[in-house]
């Protein structure tokens, strides 16, 4: 039996997975332990684009073979890859279909329970794509962005509206290959038909195919999730909030949110704090209702409200062997349908919401954006009989830590700038002067492959200690902030340089921003970064990189090449669905930096992707002429 230290750093984790154990009940940890990836499939050296095959080639000798169509290991490898993006570059882009259409509903007034609840971002959103908002009502601006934002999916040609955000070097770039997105749906279409048996067999055409989606999921499908989400819900600014497992309460009703759409979360707000529940929550001998997150449901409402968060993707099924959990309710992505044997050990109801993501076992109470709060409601009085009938012995670890989450793009002009002149100068200045030495997005999942959020942490120390800034995003966010590095305390941990300027500031080291599709909240501050000027004219010029250290979705994959083709270079851990060799690992890897994109990078210890990562700083500071 592997000791539970080696699955996970997050002490809440072990302490329930060694219950779990106890109880008979078994994780994704014990699952990956006992399931050897593929090594094949590790490669992407397979192929089951027809019938003709399935077909395997040899990873040690990948030109010795091709596959029955004549396929070639770079062929194969770069349909697969392109099928990741596609899938990723979907899921992205499918919940921003969904705020959008929760806005069209609001706007044309068919949808009441919502409301626009920030018409300053609003305004903001439109005038960045060339929308007149001088001397109209929110409500003909709302009508006009609407129409505008819809054709991030729909348009058949053209550029998608929100290209206009581009640094215009950078869209250069994207127009001289051929890569800016027109509508995603034409996009994520292409892609499953290029990669069709027998269409695009060149690895070079396909990765453009692949850049132009990403890039309608970072700019388009993702970008339009974080504003709608902003204009409906409140742009976040920094709220001090507290994480882990310890956020449950043996004595109070626990309702656990876990999955990606903030629509959900919103409406289950309401409903927890609707006075007959609190009421029927007391008569059932509990002291109150405790409302928790996971995963970016939990990001989401994080940083809007100071929503407590019981933990990342690799803590789902954990939490649940608390006892405690009176009910867990998802919507769509990262939902392990190993959850529902552990929510059944234990009592708990598990509640699937979304007419997208129904689950064998689960119960389904569907969530309608026209009346919200029947589906919530419903949920938060199962969640009252459950506790009143708890039967589980219940054990919670008590574990409770503080971070400051909450740094949207609004708020960081506002915080270095001050109020009357918000701006990215000092920033840039700060850079520019070497106390900052760059900056980070570390971001993405945790996965059972490597032990739980020690990447993430061992990463952003070193990053930080190199006077690097970071920003974060998604479940590391949750990982940092469990080890109690997103406070403004955690600066003492930083270089001299960076530590001068967030003791002046008064700000973390670490700055989280919100949920995955928040990370275009990251390619505005660095579209920002280059609109200031003195870093370079293009997101390529600039001394930044990227990183998901324990990434294990499709979704990473997506985001992952829509940074590389804005320009930002971009290291995976765990491990790389590519042959190390082949000409295809070749263009990711090199090539696309030469074409004036960023370029992909790989590496499995926290040191080394720190040190690649740091090398690729450096290099960018010394073409702009930073450094000696
Ligand atoms: Ni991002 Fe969020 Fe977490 Fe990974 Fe899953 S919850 S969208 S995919 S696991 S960071
Ligand atoms: Fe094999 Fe070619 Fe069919 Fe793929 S498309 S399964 S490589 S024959």
């Amino acid at each position: 039996e592997i000791p539970v230290q080696d699955f996970t750093t997050c002490d809440a984790t072990q302490q329930m997975i060694t219950k779990g154990r106890l109880d008979g009940v078994d994780t994704a940890f014990d699952r990956a332990a006992n399931m050897k990836a593929c090594p094949i499939g590790a490669d992407s050296a397979c192929c089951k684009h027809c019938f003709m095959g399935p077909c395997r080639l040899n990873a040690k000798d990948p030109y010795g073979k091709v596959g029955v169509c004549g396929a070639t290991i770079d062929t194969i490898m770069a349909r697969n890859f392109a099928r990741m993006v596609a899938s990723g570059a979907a899921a992205h882009t499918d919940h921003g279909m969904s705020m959008l259409d929760l806005f069209r509903e609001v706007v044309n007034g068919k949808i009441k329970d919502y409301s626009i609840k920030d018409t300053q971002k609003l305004e903001a959103v439109a005038q960045s794509i060339g929308i007149e908002t001088e001397g109209r009502s929110a409500k003909e601006i709302a009508v006009e962005l609407y129409e505008a934002l819809e054709s991030t999916y729909t348009a058949v040609e053209g550029e998608i509206p929100f290209a206009k955000r581009v640094p215009p070097k950078t869209l250069e770039t994207w127009r001289k290959h051929g890569v800016v997105p027109r509508g995603a749906m034409r996009e994520i279409m292409e892609i499953m038909h290029r990669t069709h048996m027998g269409v695009d067999q060149d690895y070079t055409n396909i990765t453009k195919q692949c850049s132009r989606t990403a890039l309608a999921d970072g700019w388009g499908g993702s970008m339009v999730a974080t504003e709608i989400s902003d204009i409906l819900f409140g742009t976040p600014s920094p709220v001090s909030i507290e994480v882990n497992m310890g956020v449950l309460k043996e004595d109070q009703v626990n309702i656990i949110i876990h999955g990606h759409e903030p629509n959900l979360f919103e409406s289950m707000i309401e409903s927890v704090n609707e006075p007959t529940f609190i009421e029927a929550a007391k008569a059932a001998g509990a002291k109150g209702i405790n409302l928790a997150g996971m995963c970016c449901s939990g990001a989401e409402v994080l940083v809007r409200h100071g929503i407590p968060h019981a933990g990342n993707f690799m803590s789902t099924e954990a939490v649940l062997i608390t006892g405690a959990v009176d009910i867990m309710a998802v919507d769509v992505q990262c939902i392990k349908q190993g959850l529902v044997k552990v929510a059944e050990c234990y009592g708990t109801p598990l509640i699937t919401t979304n007419p997208r993501c129904r689950i064998e076992g689960a119960t389904h109470i569907e969530f309608n954006d026209h009346e919200p709060k029947k589906s919530t409601d419903e949920i938060v009085i199962k969640a009252i009989s459950r506790f009143k009938n708890r039967k589980a012995k219940v054990q919670i670890p008590q574990n409770v830590n503080i971070g400051v989450h909450g740094f949207s793009h609004e708020y960081i002009n506002y915080m270095l700038g001050g109020s009357f002149r918000g701006s990215y100068r000092p920033l840039n200045d700060n850079i520019i002067n070497g106390r900052i030495r760059g900056v980070a997005g570390v971001v993405g999942c945790t996965n059972p492959r490597v032990k739980q959020d020690h990447v993430h942490i061992e990463l952003v120390k070193e990053l930080i200690k190199n006077d690097v800034l970071v920003l974060q995003t998604g479940c590391s966010q949750i990982a940092l902030a469990k080890a109690g590095l997103t406070t403004p305390e955690a600066a003492h941990l930083a270089g001299p340089g960076l530590r001068e300027v967030c003791e002046t500031v008064g700000m973390p080291p670490v700055l989280g921003l919100g949920s995955c599709v928040d990370n275009s909240r990251i390619l505005i501050a660095a579209s920002e970064m280059v609109r200031i000027g003195g870093l370079g004219d293009s997101i390529a010029d600039l001394p930044v990189a990227g990183c998901a250290p324990e990434y294990m979705s499709e979704k990473a994959i997506s985001i992952g090449h829509y940074f590389v083709a804005s320009g930002v270079y971009t290291v995976f851990g765990v491990t790389f669905p590519i042959v190390q060799g082949t000409r295809f690992h070749k263009h990711l890897f090199e090539e696309l930096e030469t074409m004036g994109f960023g370029k992909w990078g790989f590496a499995i210890e926290p040191q080394e992707i720190a040190r690649l990562m740091i090398n690729h700083i450096d290099k960018k500071r010394q073409a702009l002429g930073l450094d000696k």
